[in-house]
């Protein structure tokens, strides 16, 4: 059963010993960031601040900041549950006769139910505010020292293509500016920028109508970050995640759509002509993003639930949540990558490479400059196209172990020949990058080289103990007296 909402989820983890209430008043300037990045680094629970210093909303972090947590939130085992059902879809062939007409359809059946669906009323909307509401009222994190103000950094901001009129959410930082306005933190190559840019070619006069739901279930939380293409309608992600469809209301006040179960709505408008300083942040980079001119927000109606849960997270010098969150999307859009480049084997993107820093992929090489055309895919591949560093290694190295990475790719490199440079895009959020948005990304062909690569020597075996030996030592272990056998 899917979870109903934030809470029916904060209950399960609750359960499940996975939330901690915070009774004590913090304050959500500083303080709460402080508390929650130890805990996520510890390895620790939810948390729940009951009494968030300024407000009387309670505010929650950390709420998937574990495998564990994840797996809880996406009601799985272990997320390759969720990649075997996307490959179970992704393998559907065209059937050949009736028989297999007939077996596909549940299957078929299946992916309909996924759609999001209207319906008449939701939970966001039992407190309905068109006047005298401020965001000042909800305990808005200042994250870091230098931070430019209070940011919402878990929203799910919806807008309509003004050209297709297909719905797209994305969760972008949203600086708050005063009470009914905030900042609007569209990245150059994000869904969001394309419709403020394709709505300003229209009418530079104009208004681009945005709502921002804020906590709802976890899969329809993530639809803001999951790394769909262009038009595809993130709910619809979602509710294939959740195995139930999402559910949405119609706005009071603009012509958009929101989850029903959310627990905050802004609604309101981005003016096409207006820009306005935003920044700095403390960044998932572990660096402060500085100060850019980005859209501005305003908000004419807020609705929400009548007791309403603010939900956020921290990020900073890593790892925060949205490693876990990261990882997450690695797994599941892993056989997606797979089925257009079969030659994948697996791909990690360790904590500390940021996600759009380092990729480590595994290929299983057949021809010669395989793991360049494996380099290339990447930087092809939506927003996998930031990457700045690609090391590509062969099938039998795990990308998963760093270490074993370090080792193996670079005894297998010789740097002249074996890495290149492209230019293009990168993560507006790169500060060392010579101009922003644009700059140089590397590819590490770390896989062993071929003679038709023009590799003349002959490529060393690994070096790997006999079995026999193996089970010999094994069976004098104890008899030699040296401890514990230490196990390889
Ligand atoms: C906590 C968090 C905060 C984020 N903040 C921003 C942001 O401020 N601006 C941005 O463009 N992307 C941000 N992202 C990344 C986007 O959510 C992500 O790229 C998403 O896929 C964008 O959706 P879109 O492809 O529909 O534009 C953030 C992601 C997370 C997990
Ligand atoms: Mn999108």
């Amino acid at each position: 059963m899917a979870y109903r909402d934030l809470r029916d989820f904060l209950r399960k983890l609750e359960k499940e010993g996975e939330l901690k209430r915070v009774s004590a008043e913090v304050d959500p300037v500083l303080e709460i960031t402080e508390i929650t990045d130890r805990t996520v680094k510890a390895g620790g629970p939810a948390l729940l601040f009951e009494n968030p210093r300024g407000s009387r909303i309670p505010a929650v972090t950390n709420l998937v900041g574990s495998e564990r947590r994840m797996s809880l939130a996406l009601e799985v085992e272990s997320l390759d549950e969720i990649a075997e059902r996307i490959s179970s879809f992704l393998d559907m062939q065209s059937p050949q006769g009736i028989l297999e007409k007939v077996k596909m359809l549940p299957k078929l059946a299946e992916i309909g139910s996924f759609f999001p669906k209207t319906v008449r009323s939701g939970d966001c909307q039992e407190v309905v505010r068109t006047e005298g509401f401020s965001l000042l009222h909800f305990p808005i994190l200042k994250c870091w020292p230098e931070d430019g103000g209070r940011y919402i950094t878990w929203p799910m901001v919806i807008t309509k293509n003004p050209e297709t009129g297909k719905r797209n959410v994305g969760c972008y930082r949203m600086q708050v500016f005063d009470e009914r306005t905030t900042a609007m933190h569209w990245q150059t190559q994000k869904h969001g920028a394309e419709h403020f840019r394709s709505a300003r070619e229209k009418n530079r006069e104009g208004r681009l109508e945005v709502a921002v739901a804020i906590g709802a279930d976890p899969a329809t939380c993530f639809a803001g970050i999951l790394p769909v293409p262009p038009d595809m309608d993130e709910f619809l992600f979602s509710g294939f995640l959740r195995r139930d469809p999402v559910e949405l209301v119609k706005c009071k006040t603009v012509d958009l759509e929101v989850p029903a179960n959310a627990e905050i709505v802004l609604e309101g408008y981005v003016e096409l002509g207006e820009m306005r300083t935003e920044g700095p942040f403390g960044d998932h980079t572990g660096f402060y993003s500085l100060e850019g001119e980005y859209p501005v927000f305003h908000v004419k109606c807020v609705t929400h639930r009548k007791e309403p849960v603010y939900l956020t997270t921290i990020v900073g010098p890593p790892p925060q949540e949205d490693y876990f969150i990261g990882h997450m999307i690695e797994r599941v859009f892993l056989p997606v990558m797979k089925m257009q480049h079969p030659e994948i084997v697996d791909v990690a993107m360790p904590a500390e490479g940021i996600f759009q820093n380092l990729m480590i992929v595994s290929i299983r090489k057949s021809y010669p400059g395989h793991a360049r055309k494996t380099m290339n895919a990447i930087w092809s591949l939506g927003q996998a196209m930031f990457t700045k560093v690609v090391v590509v290694v062969d099938h039998d190295v795990n990308v998963q172990d760093s270490r074993e990475v370090v080792w193996k790719a670079l005894c297998a490199i010789d740097p002249e020949r074996d890495i290149q440079f492209v230019l293009g895009p990168v993560d507006t959020l790169d500060h060392a990058a010579r101009r922003q948005d644009f700059g140089s990304k590397m590819g590490i062909d770390a896989t062993r080289k071929w003679p038709e690569e023009g590799y003349t020597g002959r490529w060393p075996d690994e070096i790997r103990m006999d079995e026999a030996t193996k089970r010999r030592v094994e069976s004098i272990w104890s008899q030699l007296r040296i401890g514990a056998s230490p196990r390889r």
